[in-house]
């Protein structure tokens, strides 16, 4: 019998899991009774998982899934308790939106730098689509987020503006690319890396749901690193978040959710809550807290919510 060789899963498609050796991609089976370390998904593996495989001709087989430093999980699947997991052992979220084709929502924004504080990810703000212009009122919504310490990139993949800036901040880390259908994911890939030749959505317009990319795909960076594209998604639900450890996800709340009369405090109707103190001062601006209320309630939901409370456009 070969030697197991460790290797990282770029790929799933119906019955073939796609591993990265050393820059060899070798089509792969999984073992019967393969441990998983998610036992809520359908898949025992996830893009981004590290690998042993053993090697039989052209071929591999999975025999052992490394455990994971974290996942990006969303509520899926039928049944309540089943998740989707987009990506695993991923360094940074890169939240892409458009300038305004289509419009970027404040809810979606908030709910993957939730995501992102959660599962110990850093997060990338991107704006693309930037040739189209960027509104005073969207610089403005901007500086609030980098006020938060979150890192914002304006880039347009169409006229190449911005990526370098982007390449600097990929260098030696895995990066996930996220966000509504049709915002350019695949075509910033296109621009970091014009090897990849990534499909991207055509000059016919279909509206909102045209998803381009099917699939999550991990890629390896010339210049050191791994970037995984995924599909547009309609909506972002949070998974697995207790009502009262919201507040403590976002940063600029994070400092009132603790000085409340009760320590399990939602911040929604309790006595004696320092975040609306807080609000009511003019500390904390009224459309944040608007925002934090609508991602609280949408978590009794069961799926984190959908895209009519993904609350209104960034900067209006
Ligand atoms: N004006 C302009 N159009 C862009 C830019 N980037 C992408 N597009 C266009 O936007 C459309 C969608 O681009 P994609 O890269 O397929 O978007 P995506 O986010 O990968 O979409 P899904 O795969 O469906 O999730 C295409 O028609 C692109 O040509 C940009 O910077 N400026
Ligand atoms: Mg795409
Ligand atoms: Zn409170």
């Amino acid at each position: 019998m070969s030697d197991l060789v460790e290797g990282r899963l770029v790929r799933i498609e119906p019955r073939a899991f796609t591993v990265d050796v050393d820059g060899r991609e070798i089509p792969c089976s999984l073992k019967p009774k393969l441990f998983t370390p998610d036992r809520r998904a359908k898949t025992p593996v996830a893009v981004g998982d590290r690998v042993k495989i053993r090697i039989e001709g052209e071929r591999g087989v999975i025999d052992e899934v490394l455990p994971r430093r974290n996942a990006l999980l969303r509520p899926g699947g039928r049944g309540k308790a089943e998740v989707q997991i987009t990506a695993v052992n991923v360094d940074q979220l890169l939240i892409v939106v458009a300038t305004k084709d289509p419009p970027p929502r404040a809810g979606l924004i908030d709910r993957y730098l939730i995501a992102s504080e959660r599962n110990g990810m850093d997060a990338v703000l991107v704006i693309n689509k930037c040739d189209q212009g960027v509104s005073d009122e969207l610089r403005a919504a901007l500086a609030s987020y980098e006020a938060m310490g979150y890192a914002v990139c304006l880039t347009s993949a169409l006229e190449r503006s911005g990526i370098d800036a982007l390449i600097e901040r990929l260098r030696d880390k895995t990066s996930l690319f996220v966000g509504h259908s049709g915002v350019g994911k695949s075509s910033l890939l296109n621009a970091i890396d014009p090897t990849l030749q990534l499909a991207t959505g055509g000059l016919a317009k279909h509206g909102r749901g045209r998803h381009t990319t099917t699939s999550v795909s991990l890629t390896r960076l010339a210049c050191g690193g791994h970037l995984i594209d995924s599909p547009g998604i309609r909506a972002f639900g949070l998974h697995d978040i207790p009502k009262g450890e919201l507040a403590l996800l976002m940063p600029d709340l994070r400092p009132y959710a603790s000085d409340c009369k009760y320590s399990d405090c939602s911040h929604d109707h309790e006595p004696g809550c320092a975040l609306r103190a807080a609000v009511e001062r003019g500390e904390v601006p009224r459309s944040r807290y608007d925002g934090y209320v609508r991602i609280l309630h949408s978590l009794d939901g069961g799926d984190g919510g959908d895209e009519d409370d993904e609350g209104p456009t960034l900067g209006d």
